[in-house]
């Protein structure tokens, strides 16, 4: 028994490709399925190889069938690539990257080659990636866009065979700024020559997708330069969860950022937030919950009206922090203070309801 299992061994590894196993969603065979997955499909967008019989989007181990291709600088097998197995590299193979989102595996052989320095096509006026707010001033629970806007200062810098042609960069924001499960991202989908996975804690498919405060978003051509002309690539809508964090510089960062161009080599790649500071805007209180404190100076009685009855506690402060009086009500829309044994001066009235609290300042006039 222990022959035939050594013979196997020696067997399945004296034959190359066999030991390869390809788990679809993970097109650059680097152990995980996500956004970086998309720019292998963009290089060898089109090309043509024999189908993987039984093929499925299921993230198991699947035998793969190597293609006569390789990608040029990180040498992916293109039968990666084809992650539905159908024998064509399209669009059609980022479903497996959404079925399969963020999913690991640790059978990698061989593990795609790093991108080296060596590897860079140099140019001096570096493109730039702004991800640009469409305002400057915002409040708490606003919806605002930012656009993401990718510049090539000198198109004339690229030779057609190593233009731009994918870009993949991760968003990194404190999560109590916005609030990553009502965050939209639209990728600029016409005139339809790019490709695009982008993903929020909640966007991915299925229950995969990327811890909070973090967004992943790639796009690429079809296998030619998209990326050649300043584009925009798309917007994300955000929800402003707090604006303390908005009286300094803005808690949002590109980490990661990659560009290639269509002979896979690394195009150096600037990044910025516009503007880097945002200025909170205080809301208008809402006047419909607010309790209403009246006649106010007063000269007696003071009257207290809440919007709907509520669990009530009143308490009234003198201008030097004593508490004077306390009531506590189980559920009321209405009370009264009488003042009247307090003499002339300013008194605070600190009313705590299920909705918060709000404190008023009453003045208590001479008789
Ligand atoms: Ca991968
Ligand atoms: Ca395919």
């Amino acid at each position: 028994m222990r022959y035939i299992l050594l013979l196997f061994i020696v067997l399945s590894s004296s034959i190359p490709g066999f030991a390869q196993v390809i788990f679809p969603g993970d097109l650059n065979n680097d152990g995980q399925a996500n956004y970086l997955d998309l720019l292998p499909l963009g290089l060898a967008y089109g090309q043509e190889g024999p189908p993987r019989p039984g093929a499925s989007l299921e993230w198991i181990q699947q035998p793969n069938f190597p293609w006569d291709g390789f990608l040029p600088v990180s040498g992916i097998n293109l039968g990666f690539v084809d992650s539905d197995g159908n024998g064509f590299i399209d669009s059609l193979d980022i479903d497996a990257i959404a079925l399969n989102y963020d999913s690991l595996q640790f059978t990698s052989e061989p593990l795609p080659q790093p991108y080296l320095l060596t590897d860079t096509f140099a140019v001096e006026e570096l493109p730039e990636l702004i991800i640009r707010f469409d305002r400057d001033t915002v409040a708490i629970g606003d919806t605002i866009t930012l656009v993401l806007d990718y510049i090539v200062p000198n198109p004339d810098v690229f030779p057609p065979t190593a233009a731009p042609l994918a870009i993949a960069f991760t968003l990194e924001y404190a999560d109590t700024l916005l609030s990553g499960e009502q965050t939209i991202i639209q990728p600029d989908t016409v005139p339809g020559d790019l490709m695009f996975v982008a993903a929020t804690s909640n966007s991915v498919e299925f229950w995969r997708s990327p811890p909070p405060g973090q967004i992943e978003f790639a796009a690429s051509g079809k296998g030619v330069p998209a990326l050649a002309n300043s584009r925009t690539l798309g917007k994300m809508l955000i929800v402003i969860e707090d604006m303390i964090l908005l009286s300094q510089p803005l808690p949002l960062k590109v980490k990661n950022p990659l560009l290639i161009n269509t002979a896979e080599q690394v195009i150096a790649l600037k990044t910025s937030v516009s503007p880097l500071w945002i200025t909170g805007q205080a809301s208008e209180p809402e006047h419909s919950h607010k309790v209403k404190v009246f006649p106010n100076p007063t000269s007696g009685l003071v009257q207290v009206q809440l919007p709907s009855p509520t669990p009530l506690r009143l308490r009234l402060f003198s201008i030097a922090g004593q508490c004077l009086v306390q009531m506590d009500y189980q559920l009321s829309d209405y009370c009264e203070v009488d003042l009247s044994a307090l003499g002339p001066g300013i008194y605070f009235l600190q009313l705590q309801t299920s909705e918060g609290v709000q404190v008023e300042r009453v003045v208590v006039s001479g008789f």
